[in-house]
């Protein structure tokens, strides 16, 4: 399959998906901006949106729909814009900065079905407006609620070189960075359509952040042909929040948020915060929800509990009224749980925050045999197991160190059986990249494509910007193995995945 990519003003076709191509934010790497590119998407719903004014690329990818995220990239400077210093308010301006991943640069494309499209701000949701619906060259984009006004209604224009211009419906007049200037900070503004590389934006898609807020300790699942997401609902101090949603996807890429699965303060009787690092598994239609939280008061410790729903999307209740296990059953925390099933059908769960225990799952998906558990104690355990199978190898994975630390990396061992023997610890899978001002990657999970080698890692990291460890965004990139079975070190990026 080919798509368009773009780089520093060279478009063309690249002849393989493989390797990806690299977005490196041009603030580090001046120069040698490698971006993925322009996939500007003929999808039926997008197709009436883009205005040919120059020779349509050929073979133009088919990435960008309703809902893609994306970077705007002004031609002439290579920035990207950027609702200044992250600004949640009504009003705030819109510049151009150095890309750098941040949710403020991140604009969600909602195709209005009349030739137009808003694009909405990640970080704040607000729309990208010419204040005051001016019709007046020289009239500055802002951010405001978005609403009906024409004046957040944009055209996109292909050009020629696979840029495009994006015009304001009410005013017919093109954004633009002011003055042409190459300047961090430099505002945007509307004026009269011309031929200025200052007019005109690479469309950057950007899957990255997998959803939108904060996330953390995601895992990624595919139930019949869809991939579903649970996660931490992040952003709470002490991680204390209550609540687990469900999002779902085709193609990795696009994701449907399906609102609150379990809040544990409503529906578990012995819980009211902590709702942690969920797993989930199915049997016989039954969905069942692994997860920890705690109850304030008295023993403030985590147990790990299980929930079930005849949905993978809930609304889930409490399958036992008491913990699956309770703080102290075991040594450690109770909890980080994760579900293993094996091709015979039988379900495997782990658990463990200091130290890793595991156990085969009785039929009924919650009970086991407690005579069955073992502890695995690899070097560096900290918490976060998950484990996959390929090729009749077994791979047991945990996150290093804390998660609050920017040195929150996944390490692996292999093993023969889906409780191994496990090997000694192999080495690291994934960690930081500071060339990207990426930090504190892991609490992860593993996905392949059914029928293929393609797999896919989910974790989190730190949000960009101003990111720790209790505000952590969901990522999804390529986990490949080598020839030999072992895992190559997954390179963590901005910009994400090309959708399947
Ligand atoms: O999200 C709360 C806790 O942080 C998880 O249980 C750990 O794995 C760590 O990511």
């Amino acid at each position: 399959m080919c798509y368009r990519y773009h780089r520093r003003g060279v478009t063309g076709v690249a002849p393989q998906r493989e390797p990806r191509l690299r977005r490196v934010p041009p603030a580090r790497k001046e120069g040698s901006i490698m971006r993925r590119t322009i996939s500007v998407a003929l999808t039926a719903a997008l197709a009436a949106v883009l205005l040919l004014v120059g020779a349509a690329p050929a073979s133009a990818a088919h990435h960008l729909t309703d809902g893609s995220s994306v970077n705007l990239i002004a031609r002439h400077s290579g920035k990207c814009a950027d609702v200044v210093s992250a600004s949640t308010a009504n009003a705030a301006e819109v510049g151009q900065y150095t890309c750098n991943g941040g949710l403020n640069q991140l604009w969600r494309i909602r195709d209005l079905g009349n030739g137009y499209v808003q694009l909405a701000a990640r970080h704040s949701d607000q729309c990208l407006d010419v204040d005051g619906a001016s019709t007046a060259n020289g009239a500055k984009v802002i951010q405001w609620p978005c609403s009906s006004g024409t004046n957040q209604q944009w055209r996109i224009e292909l050009t020629g070189t696979g840029h495009t211009r994006l015009t304001a419906r009410h005013s017919g007049k093109c954004l633009e960075v002011a003055s042409a200037s190459t300047a961090n900070g430099a505002r945007l503004q509307q004026r009269d359509c011309g031929t200025g590389t200052d007019q005109q934006w690479e469309l950057d898609l950007v899957s990255n952040p997998a959803i939108p807020g904060l996330f953390a300790d995601p895992n990624i699942v595919r139930f019949g042909d869809t991939y579903y997401l649970y996660a931490t609902t992040d952003g709470f101090a002490g991680w204390s929040g209550t609540r687990f949603r469900a999002f779902s996807s085709k193609d990795l890429v696009h994701w449907t948020d399906h609102g609150v699965i379990l809040d544990v303060a409503a529906d578990i009787a012995w819980a009211d915060n902590s709702a942690w690092a969920p797993g989930i598994a199915e049997r016989n239609g039954e969905y069942y929800f692994y997860f920890s939280a705690g109850k304030a008061g008295g023993d403030t410790r985590k147990h790990l509990g299980v929930a079930v729903a005849d949905s993978p999307t809930g609304p889930f209740r409490d399958a036992l009224g008491r913990p699956l296990v309770s703080a102290g059953t075991y040594a450690g925390q109770m909890i980080d749980p994760a579900v293993f099933t094996d091709a015979d059908g039988r379900s495997y769960l782990y658990w463990g925050q200091g130290s890793s225990h595991q156990v085969p799952l009785n039929t009924d998906m919650v009970s086991f045999n407690a005579s069955q558990v073992r502890t695995y104690q690899p070097a560096n355990y900290n918490e976060g197991t998950f484990v996959v199978e390929r090729g009749g190898a077994y791979y047991f994975m945990w996150s290093e160190n804390d998660t609050r630390s920017e040195d929150y990396r996944v390490a692996y061992a292999t093993g023969s059986s889906p409780t191994g023997p496990w090997s000694s610890r192999v080495g690291v899978i994934l960690q930081k990249d500071l060339s990207q001002g990426i930090k504190g990657t892991g609490h992860h999970s593993v996905v392949q494509v059914p029928g293929t080698d393609q797999w896919y890692i989910a974790y989190h990291r730190f949000a960009i910007p101003n990111g720790d460890g209790t505000h952590r965004e969901t990522m999804i990139d390529r986990l490949h193995f080598n020839a030999d079975g072992t895992i190559r070190p997954v390179v963590p990026t901005l910009e994400g995945i090309e959708p399947l």
